[in-house]
């Protein structure tokens, strides 16, 4: 079986590097509702469809999120080519060299089950849908590696009105796509595809958790999901299921890709958690990828005041 194993580090990752992103500054958040807010789309909306069809169409996120980190970028080459993307290759150098095939343009994700305005939505309509946020966070990954990121898009809460829950729905069910003909690889990945994830509609809700559709200024690079995923900061990054084509709103705990394969090492909930260790290692400590020390993994990476609240009276060591 093809279970994923904490990597051993390249001598590439733990080059320090001489360039950074600028720190953006943070506006305030009384500034947040400009009207420039919205240009988001806008030059979306400017791109022919054939650009459309690429990573790197610049996309205009005014706003500032007040949840963003201050800690130092990772750099856009990291993030591009150190990538976990079953469907493309299970090595981290694959999805980079591999993802190309994947179409993006035109795509739409369908969004159904107990809602009251069930909808398929145009990745077009889901530039629109709410204004464009830059998002710093970090994203901490289950084989203790993390990144920070500044992606863009905006609280999946937004998608979540849009559609209007029935009162029997208590889950939201994430499925990617999936097509053999564009990712050939994915059949020696040793996971069933297509790749399926799944949060409490509580944990949707909350504002933290991003409907994904750029990151650096630009849309996403198809090895990061394109056009579309899901980034919930504060769980190992297995959960943000990329490329997404289904979002089912359920009154079951749906399956979940990880979990199915292996539940003794990947439960439902995933939450970053340094005092619940994975059988096969420790998540005490994690290595920012271009860094040489290991650092101490936060609970709920970092996230808390805005999450635990989300699990009280819950054994995190049973519902890990
Ligand atoms: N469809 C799909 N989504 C996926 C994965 C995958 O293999 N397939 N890998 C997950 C894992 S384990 C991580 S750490 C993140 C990686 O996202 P990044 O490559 O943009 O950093 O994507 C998640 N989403
Ligand atoms: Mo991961």
């Amino acid at each position: 079986m093809d279970l994923r194993k904490e990597p051993e580090l390249t001598s590439k990752d733990v080059t320090p590097k001489a360039v950074y992103l600028n720190r953006r500054k943070f506006l305030k958040a009384a500034s947040l509702a400009s009207a420039a807010a919205f240009a988001g789309g806008g030059l979306w909306e400017l791109a022919e469809p054939s650009a459309r069809a690429h990573a790197g169409t610049k996309l205009n996120a005014a706003l500032k999120s007040p949840f963003s980190t201050t800690e130092k970028q990772n750099t856009y080459d990291d993030v591009t080519h150190y990538n976990n993307y079953y469907e493309f290759g299970v090595d981290k150098t694959e999805p980079a060299k591999n993802a190309g095939r994947l179409k993006i343009y035109p795509w739409s994700v369908s969004v159904e089950g107990e809602v009251q305005k069930p909808r398929k939505i145009s990745i077009d309509e889901i530039l629109k849908l709410a204004p464009l946020e830059e998002r710093i966070y970090r994203h901490r990954c289950v084989e203790a590696w993390s990144i920070v990121v500044p992606w863009i898009g905006y609280s999946f809460s937004e998608l979540i009105k849009a559609v209007q829950p029935t009162p029997k729905a208590k889950y939201v069910a994430f499925e990617s796509f999936y097509d053999p003909e564009e990712m050939p690889l994915a059949k020696y990945a040793g996971i069933d595809f297509p790749y399926v994830e799944g949060l409490r509609l509580d944990e949707a809700m909350n504002p933290l958790t991003l409907l994904c559709v750029g990151m650096y200024g630009e849309t996403l690079p198809n090895q990061d999901g394109a056009p579309v995923r899901m980034v919930i900061p504060w769980k190992y990054g297995f959960k943000s299921a990329k490329s997404l084509v289904k979002i089912r709103f359920t009154k079951d705990e749906p399956p979940t890709t990880w979990n199915r394969l292996a539940p003794n090492e990947y439960g439902f909930y995933a939450n970053v958690n340094p005092h619940v260790d994975h059988p096969r290692w420790s998540q005490a400590r994690e290595r920012r990828l271009g860094e040489f020390f290991k650092r101490d993994t936060l609970m709920f990476n970092g996230y808390s005041d805005q999450v635990a609240s989300l699990y009280t009276g819950m054994d995190l060591k049973k519902y890990y």
